[in-house]
């Protein structure tokens, strides 16, 4: 009875979504895509990201930190980021002192945010460069003594010797799509700032008071409070919120536009922003113009930079934002850039292509244009080209031989499910912080505690086989299992992916009831729900090759009209909110193709 209704439901589908059906014959091929760089470290039980430039740990045993901590002596600025630590009078003694002749005293690099942290036998010092690196070095402290109570330890006895690598780390809104929320922001900036990241750029496409025609308009009041709200929690996480505006689809050179340009930001430093950027990118036409670019960031530069009190410099990205589509000459806008514009302004750059690694031909290629090394825009895991796919792998493709003479920093232009984001945006706080040291494994591996604490596994299976925009920027996925064709498997390669694929079906209701990241699962949830369908159907085409074999027909071909059945219902839904397309969905429509009744019989 239930077959027979299953194959009414069949003819009907064949009948709806005839070419549907043809596609779910069709034999995908798989693309060789290079392994993930990096390996996994042994961090004793103590995992701090971004890494610190020097860790020593002699053996010289151990703290109880049963009782917590005493913050003897801290500047006044840094008490409200005790918060959290656990405190009684009987803890471990910490100072914490910063400045630079203090500084000088044990040497800690003369960069803004470097810091020494000492944890000795009797107290834990923190001696920063500045006010930033006392709270990095709190920060860190933080990390420590989160692991520390997670893996049920003592406090080890270390010295840790930090700084930054580049100028700005940080994270670029400059999607299309939706943009994120206002809580999302909130708890991003938060978790910037506990990952050392110093600039987060405000300049998603589809608010329209950043773009045209409506960048010339105020806020409305509620939407100006919740920038205000930002900024707020931008400085108190030691961030730059730096506000960006897109006038060039629509902008006149003259004076009218000038003011409107001037009376915005006006408005947005009143609402507490001290850092702007103007962006030029995908645009056509007037403003295009590199010399009216350059003037007009050079008035501004003047005009207001300079006037108002605590004003960064500007940040500018240019039309000639990569190097695909750059005018190399001397005429080109990057050369005008390098001529005319105010060096005090930095420039964005996505490199090579809009989306791709970022390598050092790519940075001299912009640096030996605009004198000045560029500020790289990462359009990864940015995904409004592939919205259907969540990008939630390792951060690789940046070259680790970049330093700040190379580049000024790098913001990450994530998705626009920001929650998501998070698991790139802490390879990318890694990578600016200690970019030499950088492994991309390593830190992967690292964040699956740090985003879902509950559920680190269920997680883990969950991103690794959520990786692969399938255009564009290719990403390798699912690389922990070999997919194979129906006649050509050794035993061990079918029990590792029916093992996967058995945990790919159970690790979304593991996330859900027991991830403890309530808003990320809230956010991917139309995602988890297809991942299980996906280590559903997975099983059942396993199951199909056995019963192939068994040479049953009659169970074969109602398996395999089943399977046929559920691949096409499911697939709207696959297709929506895709996981496992890079080899796993693909390995089920092979099965199918390649055991297709009636091309079995021919
Ligand atoms: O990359 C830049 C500078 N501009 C846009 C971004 O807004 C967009 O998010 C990415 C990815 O699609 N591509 C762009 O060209």
């Amino acid at each position: 009875m239930k077959s027979k209704s299953l194959i009414q439901i069949f003819a009907l589908v064949i009948l709806l979504f005839p070419s549907e059906v043809i596609n779910a014959k069709k034999k995908v091929s798989i693309p060789d895509l290079r392994p993930i760089p990096g390996r996994v470290i042994d961090h004793k039980g103590i995992e701090i990201n971004p890494t610190p430039v020097r860790i020593d740990r002699p053996n010289t045993g151990e703290l109880n930190m049963s009782a917590g901590f005493n913050f003897q002596s801290v500047p006044p600025e840094m008490e409200g980021h005790t918060n959290g630590f656990p405190v009684s009078p009987y803890g471990i003694p910490v100072n914490i002192v910063y400045g630079a002749n203090t500084a000088k005293s044990i040497r800690v690099a003369k960069k803004t945010g470097a810091y020494h942290l000492t944890i000795g036998p009797e107290k834990i010092d923190i001696i920063a460069f500045d006010e930033t690196g006392a709270f990095y070095g709190l920060n860190t402290l933080r990390q420590i003594s989160e692991s520390v109570i997670r893996n049920r330890q003592d406090l080890p006895m270390m010295e840790i010797e930090d700084y930054p690598t580049m100028k700005y780390r940080g994270v670029v809104e400059g999607f299309y799509g939706n943009p994120w929320s206002h809580e999302t922001r909130l708890s991003l900036l938060d978790f910037m700032g506990r990952h050392k990241m110093n600039s987060y750029v405000y300049g998603p496409k589809d608010d329209p008071y950043h773009r045209t025609p409506n960048w010339r308009k105020p806020y409305p009041v509620a939407e100006g409070k919740k920038i205000k709200e930002l900024a707020e929690r931008a400085k108190k996480n030691y961030i730059d919120f730096v506000w960006a505006i897109h006038p060039g689809g629509d902008i006149r050179w003259d004076k009218t536009d000038y003011d409107s340009l001037l009376n915005k930001f006006n408005a947005m430093y009143d609402l507490g922003v001290r850092q702007f950027a103007i962006f030029f990118d995908d645009i056509k036409g007037e403003g295009t113009d590199s010399h009216k670019q350059a003037a007009l960031l050079n008035d501004i530069t003047n005009d207001f930079v300079k006037k108002k009190d605590g004003v960064k410099n500007l940040i500018v990205c240019p039309t000639d934002y990569n190097q695909g589509w750059a005018n190399p000459s001397d005429n080109g806008q990057l050369a005008i850039y390098g001529r005319e514009l105010d060096p005090a302004v930095d420039v964005f750059w996505t490199g090579k292509v809009v989306c791709g690694d970022i390598e050092p031909a790519s940075m001299k290629f912009v640096n030996s244009r605009i004198k000045r090394p560029a500020l790289v825009w990462w359009n990864f895991p940015v995904s409004d080209y592939c919205r259907h796919n969540l990008l939630m792998g390792p951060v690789y493709g940046l070259d680790t031989t970049l330093d700040d003479s190379m580049m000024a920093g790098i913001e990450t232009n994530p998705m626009e499910n920001g929650e998501a984001s998070k698991g790139a945006i802490y390879g990318v706080a890694d990578y600016a912080w200690n970019t030499s040291a950088y492994n991309p494994l390593d830190n992967w591996t690292r964040s699956f505690v740090e985003i879902m604490p509950g559920a680190p596994e269920a997680y883990a299976t969950f991103a690794i086989h959520s990786c692969d925009p399938p255009k564009n920027y290719r990403r390798n996925e699912s690389w922990n299992v070999e997919t194979f064709r129906f006649d050509n498997y050794t035993p061990e390669q079918f029990d590792k992916l029916k093992n996967e694929f058995t945990k790919i079906k159970d690790a979304p209701d593991i996330m859900f009831s027991k991830g403890g990241n309530t808003p990320l699962v809230v956010e991917i949830a139309p995602w988890l729900i297809e991942f299980s369908n996906l280590g559903e159907r997975g099983l059942m085409a396993l199951d199909l090759i056995k019963t192939y074999e068994s040479g049953n027909n009659e169970k074969f071909n109602e398996d395999y009209r089943k399977l046929m059945l559920i691949n096409e219902i499911q697939k709207p839904g696959f297709l929506d909110n895709r996981s496992g397309t890079l080899k796993l969905q693909p390995f089920i429509d092979n099965v199918l193709a390649d055991l297709d009744p009636n091309k079995l019989k021919e």
